[in-house]
Formats: C-alpha cells, sequence, structure tokens
C-alpha cells in the first residue's frame, strides 16, 4: 500500500511506523472493532473536498453504538481530526479509515473494561478492483458463503468482525480466478460484495437488494438519488441471482469502488462488459466527486489547505 506522513492516534498524529498496538490487543483477537471507509477527491479549483464526511461519521457513529464501542469523541470532534490529518498528510486526494477498536488491557472475550483506541489513517488509494475495472467491467462468482443472519452479526454495523465473512468469499472466488465475490443473504436472494451494494438495470429500470439485508452504503444512497434526479426508477427490493443473471447491466457501487460496472456473474455475460446507464451514472458520479456538479456540491466537505 502506499503510505503516508502521519496518522492521528487517540488525539496525536504520529508518524506512519510509529502508530502501533500491543499483539494482544481485543480487537485483534475478537474482532471487536468499527470503521469507516471515506473518499477525499481533490477539486476543479485544486481544492480538497470530503465525500458525505457527516453522513460517515453518522455511520461510525451508529457501528459504535450497536457493538456497545464508546467512542469518547463527538462527532465534531472526529471531523476536525480527520480534516487535521488530511492537512498534515498534505493529500488533496485519499483515502480516510477511521476505526475504533478495544485495546489492550486483559483478554477474555468480555469487552468490559476494556480501553478504546480511536485511528484515523489517510492515503493515497486507486481504483479498488483495478483501472481496468473501471473501465471494463469485472467478473463476479457467486460465493458459497452466505451474508450475515442479523441475529449472528449486526449488519448494519461496519465491524471489523464482519469482515471475516468478506475475506472467505473474496479469497473463495479469486482463487477461481474471478475478480469479486456475489454474495446471498441467509435466505439465499442477492445482497451485495465483499465491500460493495450492487445494482442491476433491466428495460431501463434499476433494481438494488433492500437496505435490510446490506450494509446501507452512501455510494448505494448517493447513486440512487442521482438517478433519480435523471428521471430512473430506482426499486429497493429481493433479485434473485437469475434476476441478475438476465440482466441488461449490473454494477457495484462503494467509497472504495466507486462505480465498477459487472462484466460477468456466474460466467454469465451481462451487457457488454459496461452498459450504457451504468457509463451514465459512472461519470456523473466521478463528475460530481471532483465538484463539478453544482446541484451536489453540498456533498462535498472542503478541506482548505495551503
Ligand atoms: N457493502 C459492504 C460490505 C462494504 O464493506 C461497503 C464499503 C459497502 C457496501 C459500500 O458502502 P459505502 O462505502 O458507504 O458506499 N466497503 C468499504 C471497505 C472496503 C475495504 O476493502 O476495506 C469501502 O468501500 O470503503
Amino acid at each position: 500500500m502506499e503510505e503516508s506522513d502521519f496518522i492521528w492516534m487517540d488525539g496525536e498524529l504520529v508518524e506512519w511506523e510509529e502508530a502501533k498496538i500491543h499483539v494482544l490487543s481485543h480487537g485483534l483477537h475478537y474482532g471487536t472493532g468499527v470503521f469507516e471507509g471515506i473518499r477525499a477527491y481533490e477539486q476543479e479549483d485544486n481544492g480538497s473536498a470530503v465525500f458525505r464526511l457527516e453522513e460517515h461519521m453518522d455511520r461510525f457513529i451508529d457501528s459504535a453504538k450497536i457493538t456497545n464501542i464508546d467512542l469518547g469523541y463527538s462527532k465534531k470532534e472526529l471531523i476536525e481530526a480527520v480534516e487535521n490529518t488530511i492537512k498534515e498528510n498534505k493529500l488533496k486526494k485519499c483515502y480516510i479509515r477511521p476505526i475504533a477498536f478495544r485495546g489492550y488491557s486483559k483478554l477474555g472475550v468480555n469487552p468490559r473494561e476494556v480501553p478504546v483506541k480511536v485511528v484515523i489513517a489517510v492515503w493515497p488509494w486507486g481504483a479498488y478492483l483495478g483501472e481496468d475495472a473501471i473501465e471494463n467491467g469485472v467478473s463476479v462468482k457467486t460465493s458459497s458463503w452466505s451474508r450475515h443472519h442479523p441475529n449472528v452479526m449486526p449488519t448494519k454495523a461496519k465491524a471489523t468482525g464482519n469482515y471475516v465473512n468478506s475475506a472467505l468469499a473474496k479469497s473463495e472466488v479469486n482463487k477461481d480466478g474471478y475478480d469479486e465475490a456475489l454474495m446471498l443473504t441467509p435466505e439465499g436472494n442477492v445482497a451485495e460484495g465483499t465491500g460493495e451494494n450492487l445494482f442491476i438495470v433491466r428495460n431501463g429500470k434499476l433494481y438494488t437488494p433492500p437496505s435490510s439485508s446490506v450494509l446501507e452504503g452512501i455510494t448505494r444512497k448517493s447513486i440512487i438519488q442521482l438517478a433519480e434526479d435523471e428521471s430512473y426508477t430506482v426499486k429497493e427490493e429481493k433479485i434473485t441471482r437469475d434476476q441478475v443473471y438476465r440482466a441488461d447491466e449490473a454494477f457495484f457501487v462503494g467509497t472504495a469502488a466507486e462505480v465498477t460496472p459487472i462484466a460477468s456473474v456466474d460466467n454469465r455475460k451481462i451487457s457488454n462488459g459496461r452498459g450504457e446507464i451504468t457509463n451514465e451514472l459512472q461519470n456523473k458520479f466521478m463528475e460530481l466527486v471532483k465538484g463539478r456538479v453544482e446541484k451536489y456540491k453540498g456533498w462535498l466537505h472542503r478541506v482548505e489547505q495551503n
């Protein structure tokens, strides 16, 4: 990975190499942590802005609430910490990873009395699934691993432990030569990718699985609004895997993945790798994050740099 200079740790900026924790940290052993993934984009006027920072911080705070983690910082303090970390690293365009987890004091599953550590790292991160994927789409395979039942893991929390499930699915399909996994709900409907939400297009309408069965993606919400503003109908409803097979177009969305076309699912070709509506929404999304669309400037949180 590309490194930056400083990482914010419990209120202090420390050098990248010095941002260390003890190997007996609770979060490492039991997955007791929550995180966010956010992007800052260089703007048209050479400034920098974070995409929907307030909404990401709201989700971070909600994830902490669900998992009984007391962050110890207000939303305002966390936002200022993100701004400072970006400024001190002199980055205009970066990925932002806030994480809060149970640190070191004693082992044993009970998290009570184990101190919480809060960290914010920023670094340059290009196309999540590769530059080629953004242009030509990814090959997708349905994973044999299901997504979590909501009474097994809190699917609304972006909890570190939840990602064992994603990592299993991702490595399973990568080993078989596919780029990304399609994950189903415990009932067998389509849920999402290992780190992205999914949309399909059929007969000019967009469909995406209901928020109850997926991580409520902020990119997902933005794409729904963008599509509706362009007068497309968007339906949040249950989707089966064979509905994806016969889709005219399909694409993944997420902070890291942005808008990534899907070229095939379980060896069924979708569109020609990059459908028309996918192309339109991808272009519009990449324009607006750079501050080129007046209407969506409210989604951009400026970070003033010298
Ligand atoms: N579903 C999952 C499971 C998920 O992890 C993400 C984000 C999304 C949907 C999309 O959510 P949003 O970013 O709010 O649009 N995945 C993050 C982590 C990726 C990683 O590999 O790490 C991300 O995109 O930052």
